[in-house]
């Protein structure tokens, strides 16, 4: 059996561990109940000394008053640790509700969407509606009904990230990445009637080496408007227009000869930009081979498309000088413009 005075010394140091556990006031309070409360532990113990025979009593007696002073004088000791890290706390995390809120940072727009809004708001104030397609595409809207059937030269035109899905039976591939946003001409004829006035905007991939003025992914904004009797001069004062308020009110615009199976003819448009004739855009009289493949009779309809880089366009707005910086997501960069 184990003598009284080590019965207080064990409990002793039950007390002072948990004691050590105990991290708020309330907990302290509950230890003190536990062990020095009217029913606490060392209170009965101390109570129990009474009913031990004479010779232990004196042992028993001290040993569990020792316990009880040095609990107390811990219990003390411990609330003011405590009360001081909680003040310190406290102080560190105060909520001070007259202080001004922190300002969060403010978010900003990547440089192609800024220019790429700009872009359609113009167009938008024109009357062009706004339409978005896939960037995965089969070859016959990317190619195909574009007036670029298979095996046609002008495919070298587009280095063209093939796809694995829908392999033909014969091997060959059948879907793509989209090159370029003029598929959705051929999408928006076959699925709607004319008048049509539209801009598409859209991300476009190339397999090609990327250098200062060429990215493997960047965005085009496309421009289709059929109905009867539209004509070469429409086409030419849409995008002078649109030269001039995206540019500048005196803003010289070039027109040159230019290839693009889809239209015919078909021109580069170039502005002139702090003395250079800078090419933004492809453009043209939509062929009769894709109006005839998307079901219009190119004898009661006519039309015109174009196609534009916004981030050509965004490179000499802001005087950037290396298109691979639009995705480099250096914050650096992207920091400036609003
Ligand atoms: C075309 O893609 C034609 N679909 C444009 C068109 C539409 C012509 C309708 C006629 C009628 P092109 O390959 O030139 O054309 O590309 C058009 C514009 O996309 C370029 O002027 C350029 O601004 C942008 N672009 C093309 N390739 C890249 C590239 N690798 N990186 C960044 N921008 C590019």
């Amino acid at each position: 059996m184990t003598a009284p005075a080590d019965y207080a010394a064990a409990l002793r140091d039950e007390a002072l561990a948990a004691l050590d556990r105990a991290g708020v006031p309330g907990a302290l309070e509950s230890w003190r109940v536990e062990y020095l409360g009217r029913s606490g532990k060392l209170t009965a113990a101390l109570r129990s000394v009474a009913q031990l025979p004479p010779e232990e009593r004196r042992a028993a007696g001290a040993a569990a008053n020792e316990a009880k002073a040095l609990l107390e004088r811990r219990l003390a000791e411990r609330r003011a640790e405590i009360e001081a890290a909680l003040a310190q706390n406290a102080g560190a995390g105060a909520l001070d509700v007259t202080l001004p809120g922190r300002p969060v940072p403010e978010g900003r727009h990547h440089p192609s969407t800024i220019v790429m809004r700009e872009i359609q708001a113009i167009f938008r104030d024109m009357g062009f509606q706004i339409a978005e397609g896939p960037e995965v595409e089969w070859d016959k809207y990317n190619f195909e009904m574009l007036n670029i059937p298979q095996d046609h030269p002008a495919r070298d035109m587009f280095d063209t990230f093939w796809l694995d899905a829908n392999r033909a039976p014969d091997g060959g591939f059948t879907t793509l990445l989209r090159t370029h946003t003029s598929p959705m001409q051929a999408r928006i004829m076959e699925a709607q009637e004319p008048p049509i006035r539209v801009i598409i905007p859209g991300k476009c991939y190339r397999y090609e080496a990327t250098d200062a003025t060429h990215e493997s992914q960047f965005h085009q904004i496309e421009g289709l408007a059929v109905d009867k009797g539209v004509t070469f001069a429409n086409l030419k004062s849409v995008l002078y227009d649109f030269a001039r308020r995206m540019f500048g009110p005196d803003t010289r615009v070039r027109f040159r000869c230019d290839y693009f199976p889809f239209v015919e003819p078909g021109v580069d448009m170039a502005i002139e930009w702090r003395g250079d004739w800078l090419e933004i855009l492809g453009a043209g009289m939509v062929h009769p081979n894709v109006l005839r493949a998307a079901g219009y009779d190119p004898a009661v309809y006519s039309g015109f498309a174009f196609g534009m880089g916004p981030e050509r366009i965004a490179m000499l707005k802001y005087g950037v000088n290396d298109i691979r910086l639009f995705l480099a997501n250096d914050h650096r960069f992207l920091s400036q413009f609003r």
